[in-house]
């Protein structure tokens, strides 16, 4: 028999395929691992926009999070979309309850599109909760401004917002630098260890729509990564390197913002 480590993501499902627990799905495979989804929510979108979104019960997450406790060894999770406080609150409960292994939070907040995928009131139960279990914390840029309250405006203010988050009880973080720039010609990512070592993470800046997906792809790799017993600084790595592949290499999926491409090899 042929064993491969075993990963969990705890996120929303996204019926096109291209973000949530599918975009983490697949990278889950891509990258060697046996995924696992605990649905958070559900969202009804394609390339165009989202259209509705419904919220799993919190009895039916507990179900699900017990059935793979009882069975399986993963040593690897990520959480993503988490809709609204009862289901953070559930979430919480259940990785102290459960041993899912290292935790790496991608504080999915709203879409690149302006979709709300948490409820602004359950935005402090994330921060106070949820926040200080993680091994990892993965921002965007715009994340980062709204959890360490400040603008950001160069690799200095990065590093400040990375302490800051730090400060609020995360061990480690990687901040994903600003790409809504149409000339830059790269971007830069800066990863805070739980010792205080920073890492600035760089690759070219691609103009393309293509990019739905991405945030949630770069994290489900670090799981996977990290599950494979890879350093967390070596998994950061082959994660900007694999998520930055994905979005070169295009794929002609949907009219516009398209999924980014997971059958991509390193
Ligand atoms: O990429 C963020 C994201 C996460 N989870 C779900 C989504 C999206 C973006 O569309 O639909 C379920």
């Amino acid at each position: 028999m042929i064993s491969y480590p075993q990963v969990l993501t705890i996120a929303g499902s996204d019926c096109d395929g291209s973000a949530g627990a599918q975009a983490d799905l697949k990278t889950f495979m891509a990258r060697d691992t046996y995924g696992m989804s605990v649905l958070t929510a559900a969202v009804a979108g394609n390339s165009y926009q989202i259209s509705a979104s419904h919220v799993m019960p919190v009895e039916f997450i507990n179900a699900q999070c017990a059935a793979l406790a009882e069975d399986f060894t993963i040593s690897a999770f990520k959480t993503g979309m988490l809709a609204d406080t009862a289901t953070i609150e559930s979430v919480v409960e259940n990785i102290q309850k459960y041993d899912f292994g290292f935790f790496v939070l991608d504080p999915v907040i709203i879409t690149k599109h302006g979709n709300m995928l948490l409820e602004e009131s359950a935005y402090q139960t994330l921060v106070n909760q949820l926040l200080p279990l993680a091994d990892m914390i993965t921002p965007n840029f715009f994340e980062a401004q709204k959890l360490a309250d400040m603008k950001i405006t160069n690799d200095e203010d990065m590093l400040i917002a990375a302490k800051k988050l730090q400060a609020m009880g995360v061990k480690n973080v990687l901040l994903k630098g600003s790409h809504n720039d149409d000339s830059q010609t790269e971007v830069r990512d800066l990863l805070l260890l739980e010792n205080g070592e920073t890492t600035w993470l760089s690759e070219g800046y691609i103009k393309t729509d293509r990019v739905n997906g991405t945030g949630d792809t770069l994290a489900a790799c670090i799981v996977s990564e990290i599950a494979k017993g890879n350093s967390i600084a070596d998994s950061v790595a082959t994660a900007k390197k694999f998520t930055h592949a994905a979005i070169k290499n295009e794929i002609a999926v949907g009219h516009k913002f398209g999924p980014i491409n997971h059958f991509v090899k390193l």
